[in-house]
């Protein structure tokens, strides 16, 4: 039958055009209000007719009632922006469906039916990026989380999982590639210039895992022998003149593999991986089973183009998508509320791997610098909800750091207090109870206290409540005996005025003063509001290392001498707790000089004199490697600092950082300049050896920019023209962006004519000046967004441009408003062509209330703004509305 030819409803007239815009307020979803799908999909056969212009494509269900949910006459099948060409239910075409806010609506009845459904797509029109997308002449999906929809009509839901079988045709020139999930079954060419290819997934899937790519691509291709013996063939897939910048990610997904086996237990289930980059991508990267696509920027990388730091993100990013095998695709998630069962767990495992690879130590400083610039913010905001969030308007609102970075920092305190081993055992239980299903925060929560033997009653509020505790610490001397009291306080977040007390695991130890040792770590569990614990032994009052490890991502508020921490930043054998200490330091000194009244000549010198004298014994140390040193010798940023005071005055901020900064370059000269003269002479290579004097040789560079410009500028030009690899070069190129010598500008043009064409290069390029302290760098941003190499059209041109611009206050918090009007005038522009991305500019604007007083009603005035538009999307919606909540 031609059901090509069946006439569409009536109800489907409405196009893309002329539909109707948005509801201002579209309706909340609740997670309380889940019910299984009254149908199972067993089997989903998909047919593409690929074109850049048009595709079209043949969906055949095979649907029968769901025994585990309440019976339905209908199916409601989702769809955004499409529209049924013809629709058939057992080779019978049907007329009588209809169609609500989008969605399919098809009377059923209670029987196995097989369902044929054609829809028909403009791929070059979408500028969301979701769904089936064109990017530089190549098709490419992204279905997580909602995205499926916009290609056929179908239950658009989690907990729904079918057996995917494609087939795929379009024209051999365009796209000689044809990707995806699963295995290549068949493929064959027609007499026409077309040819086609099967696949077949054989694992059951929901639909946000789906992936189909076409397109002129060449692969890196290598192979994996499984811990079983079997090999699997790995293909990394990218433009022709990219592939000399992928062995870096061959080599990133054998050792995740490996890796997976080794710590995790868990072996690849295919014999095939597929790896895509390309240009336009909304995020970082996606899971799809067996066909993963990333952004370039986390696929490529040499020396010549990418800095460590690049290098680390691959392979960080790599193993997460590798890791989702496992948790996020065989152990699927039952809602979007669930969402951190595989987003915080997948973190911690590739956390995890890199702490492995990389360094544990400057690794777990890392991610607690990540998790406190974006994650404390997003949780003392009007942003803030539970890991497992309650309710939502849009879900792609909700892949937050507080979903990612803090669920895999609750899954990381169940390790800390099961031990290694017994948390392999409830992660192991968890994947053999699990596997096939779509899980629940709850079964996850479950398995670990039932395989790693821990009570976990109380410690699931952490999947709760929202908002970071505070832990207050005093420690007293009577006797022999020290006494440590603890108390804490979880603040009041948007919905949740009253807090309970969470189980709160902190790794302690107590210092003895003269030998500068400890007899042993210890493991303590703060499960009420207050607790005091008595430690015997101690003639003299010991110095308190604690929170070590960050074992609990909360706030320490600790009365605590700078003496203390002056000989903890020098002593302490816990790596993160050293950092910490000299942050401890500098955090306080600059908090006090930026708050309230500011501090006395003389307090401002002594907090300055324990901050040189911790920084002094990090120079000269010599058993410390430079990968730690470059961490010791970071300053705390500007957004940590921002959110200790109650209502941050940026602009003081910046001037006391800076302050600091100059006069630490000043006092410390001579160290600097020989630290920068002893790591040039290391020659290139990715040792630890290397990486590190790499690292600590721009970060001398930067005290001497802020101490010493005309040195500084004259080191930066010296280390840009020798350089041979990214990171030397972009360091100093950094450090001059900020400087008013001539070699900034030489340098700016150096950089953008050697690396023209380069997108991630050029990117890089944007980001460098927008993020610069150069006085005029709003005059630079706006310049730059009316250069030729810019577009709003690609996200990773937005963010380097935008999001480098938003998260530097000096630019962002400009004393006129400036910086909020320029980032309000582009949620506006970009949000009518991706608004997914255009509602992640909205959160800096959302701090509004923890600003002063003069700033702070600026950029009210912004969210004002922008709420007041006409058709704003559902996401930026969402988002503004909350922010000003
Ligand atoms: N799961 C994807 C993120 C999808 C985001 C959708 N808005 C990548 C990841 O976390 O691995
Ligand atoms: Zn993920």
């Amino acid at each position: 039958m031609d059901i090509a030819n069946t006439p569409a409803s009536p109800d489907t007239t409405a196009t893309l055009a002329d539909a109707p815009p948005e509801p201002k307020d579209p309706p909340v979803i609740r997670r309380e209000d889940y019910k299984p799908f009254p149908w199972t999909i067993a089997k989903t056969r998909l047919d593409f007719e690929l074109g850049l212009e048009k595709t079209r494509i043949t969906s055949k269900l095979s649907v029968a009632p769901n025994e585990q949910a309440e019976t339905s006459d209908s199916i409601l099948l989702n769809g955004d922006g499409i529209e049924p060409l013809a629709i058939s239910v057992d080779g019978e075409a049907v007329n009588d469906w209809t169609m609500q806010e989008g969605n399919l609506v098809l009377p059923l009845s209670q029987a196995a039916h097989e369902l044929e459904i054609v829809t028909q797509i403009d791929p070059s029109a979408n500028s969301q990026l979701m769904g089936l997308f064109a990017s530089n002449g190549m098709l490419c999906t992204q279905c997580e989380a909602e995205g499926f929809r916009r290609i056929t009509f179908f239950p658009d839901r989690p907990d729904v999982l079918s057996t995917y079988t494609i087939r795929m045709s379009g024209p051999k020139d365009k796209f000689p590639v044809l990707l995806c999930n699963g295995n290549n079954t068949d493929s064959g060419e027609n007499a026409d210039g077309t040819h086609w290819a099967e696949w077949h997934d054989p694992w059951p899937k929901p639909s946000y895992l789906f992936a189909l790519v076409a397109g002129q691509l060449v692969a890196n291709s290598d192979t994996f022998t499984t811990m079983s013996g079997r090999e699997v063939e790995l293909n990394i897939w990218v433009r022709e003149a990219d592939l000399s910048r992928t062995d870096h990610a061959v080599e990133s997904l054998k050792k995740s593999m490996k890796w997976d086996e080794e710590v995790f237990g868990r072996e690849y289930d295919l014999d095939l991986y597929n790896i895509v980059a390309v240009s336009d991508f909304n995020m970082g990267a996606m899971e799809n089973k067996g066909l993963n696509v990333f952004n370039t920027k986390y696929v490529l990388a040499d020396p010549e183009t990418a800095t460590d730091g690049d290098f680390d993100a691959v392979e960080g990013v790599i193993a997460h998508e590798y890791f989702h095998n496992w948790s996020g695709n065989r152990v699927t998630c039952r809602d979007w509320f669930q969402l951190s069962l595989k987003e915080g767990f997948t973190v911690l495992r590739d956390q995890l791997f890199s702490q492995d690879m990389q360094g544990e130590a400057v690794k777990r400083i890392e991610d607690v610098r990540i998790l406190r610039a974006a994650q404390f913010p997003e949780d003392s905001g009007p942003l803030a909800h539970p890991i497992r969030p309650d309710s939502y308007r849009e879900i792609s609102n909700f892949y937050t750091a507080t979903v990612y970075n803090k669920g895999a920092e609750v899954i990381r305190m169940m390790r800390t207090m099961a031990g290694e081993e017994r948390f392999r055992q409830g992660t192991d239980l968890y994947f053999d109870r699990h596997d096939g299903e779509a899980a629940t925060c709850e079964d996850f929560v479950t398995a670990i206290e039932d395989g790693a033997s821990l009570d976990l009653e109380k410690f699931r509020q952490w999947y709760r409540q929202a908002g970071t505790p505070k832990v207050s610490v005093s420690l007293d001397h009577e006797d022999d005996t020290a006494l440590l009291t603890l108390k804490q306080t979880v603040p009041a977040t948007p919905g949740q005025p009253d807090k309970q007390p969470m189980p709160i695991p902190l790794r302690l130890a107590l210092f003895d003063r003269e030998s500068g040792k400890h007899d042993g770590e210890e493991l303590v569990v703060l499960d009420e509001a207050e607790s005091t614990l008595a430690f015997s032994g101690f003639a003299k009052p010991p110095v308190l290392s604690i929170n070590r490890g960050f074992s609990a991502p909360v706030s320490i508020d600790r009365e605590v001498s700078g003496e203390d921490l002056v000989f903890l930043a020098a002593h302490d054998d816990d790596p993160f707790a050293r950092y910490e200490a000299t942050q401890d330091l500098a955090v306080r000194h600059l908090v006090a000089a930026a708050s309230g009244d500011g501090l006395s000549e003389e307090a401002r010198g002594l907090g300055r004199a324990d901050i040189l004298k911790a920084f002094s014994s990090t120079l000269a140390d010599t058993s410390l490697d430079d990968s730690m040193r470059g961490e010791l010798l970071s300053l705390p940023g500007q957004t940590y600092l921002a959110e200790q005071i109650e209502q941050a005055d940026p602009g003081r901020i910046q001037d006391e950082r800076e302050g600091l900064k100059t006069w630490l370059g000043q006092q410390l000269e001579r160290e600097l300049v020989s630290l920068h003269e002893r790591a040039t002479e290391v020659p290139f290579g990715f040792s630890q050896e290397a990486r590190g004097s790499r690292k600590v040789k721009t970060a001398a560079l930067i005290y001497l920019a802020a101490s010493n410009p005309e040195l500084a500028s004259k080191l930066a030009a010296a280390q840009y023209e020798a350089a041979d690899n990214m990171t030397d070069r972009q360091g100093a190129l950094a450090v001059l962006s900020g400087l008013g010598t001539a070699a900034r500008t030489d340098k700016l043009i150096d950089y953008h004519r050697r690396y023209k064409g380069n997108e991630l290069v050029i990117d890089k390029w944007f980001a460098i000046q927008a993020s610069s302290l150069h006085p005029s760098v709003l005059e630079h941003v706006k310049a730059l967004a009316d250069h030729p190499d810019f577009t709003i059209k690609n996200p990773n041109r937005v963010r380097s441009l935008y999001m480098a611009f938003a998260a530097s206050p000096h630019a962002f918090h400009a004393v006129d408003g400036e910086g909020y009007r320029m980032i309000a005038d582009l949620i506006l522009a970009l949000d009518p062509i991706n608004p997914q991305t255009a509602a992640r500019f909205v959160s800096p604007l959302g701090r509004w209330r923890r600003i002063e007083e003069g700033r702070s009603a600026m950029m009210r005035e912004q969210l004002e703004r922008i709420v007041a538009a006409p058709n704003l999307s559902r996401d930026t919606a969402e988002q503004v509305t909350r922010s000003l909540g």
